[in-house]
């Protein structure tokens, strides 16, 4: 498998680090679609990472879609959204709500990235960083109320979930991408958790 796209994007890293966790093979190409759009554009008529190409010649987009073929792939031991009941409805909701976040910070940072400065609108960017302090505030309480800032998983259970995946990256590309709100303050159990779990080889070898 080859993965399109670097690690900075935080939905082109839930991939890889689900490849890792799920003992997938691949290769990643470090392209954006900004400054590489030619290596993108042949096998994604929406230019967008992550693209996965398949080994069957089959191509992937849209990070929920390529986990959700992936967990279908992989063996059932292994899958990192539970099949179905209650364990998924709130898995999916943490996953929604980590995915949500991540949204909203990529569109904060759009706003300055690819608008010229006069066009820059403040208003927006707070309006868009206000919803990503509530994703991560969620996330934070789930932390809180599982009790898993030293031991365990997100969601619950007895293993790990694409939530934990989720929100860890949602946590560290927020951290990363918005420095001045101050996150490890405001969050610090997600902070704690957050660096828990990227202190593992799945996460530790993928990072932006
Ligand atoms: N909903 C998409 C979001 C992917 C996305 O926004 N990727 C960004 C990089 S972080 C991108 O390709 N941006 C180029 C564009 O949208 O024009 C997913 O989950 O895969």
């Amino acid at each position: 498998m080859k993965l399109i796209g670097l690690y900075r994007s935080p939905y082109v890293r839930r991939v890889a680090v689900s490849l890792n966790l799920l003992g997938m093979a691949y290769e990643n190409e470090a392209v954006t679609p900004f400054d590489n759009p030619e290596m993108v554009s042949p096998h994604n008529p929406l230019v967008r990472i992550p693209t996965l190409l398949l080994d069957d010649g089959e191509v992937l987009i849209e990070s929920y879609a390529i986990l959700d073929t992936l967990d279908d792939m992989a063996h059932s031991d292994k899958r990192l959204m539970p099949a179905s009941g209650d364990a998924r409805k709130h898995t999916m909701k943490l996953t929604a709500i980590a995915t949500g976040t991540m949204d909203k910070t990529v569109w904060a940072v759009y706003e300055g990235r690819f608008h010229p400065r006069e066009k820059y609108h403040k208003p927006w960017v707070e309006h868009n960083e206000s919803q990503v302090e509530g994703g991560l505030a969620y996330l934070n309480d789930a932390v809180e109320s599982a009790d898993v800032v030293n031991n365990g998983w997100i969601a619950g259970g007895d293993r790990i979930s694409q939530a934990d995946v989720s929100a860890t990256i949602a946590y560290s590309f927020a951290d990363m991408a918005r420095p001045k709100l101050g996150l490890a303050e405001k969050y610090p159990s997600l902070a704690d958790y957050a660096e828990r779990m990227e202190a593992l080889e799945a996460f530790s070898t993928v990072t932006p």
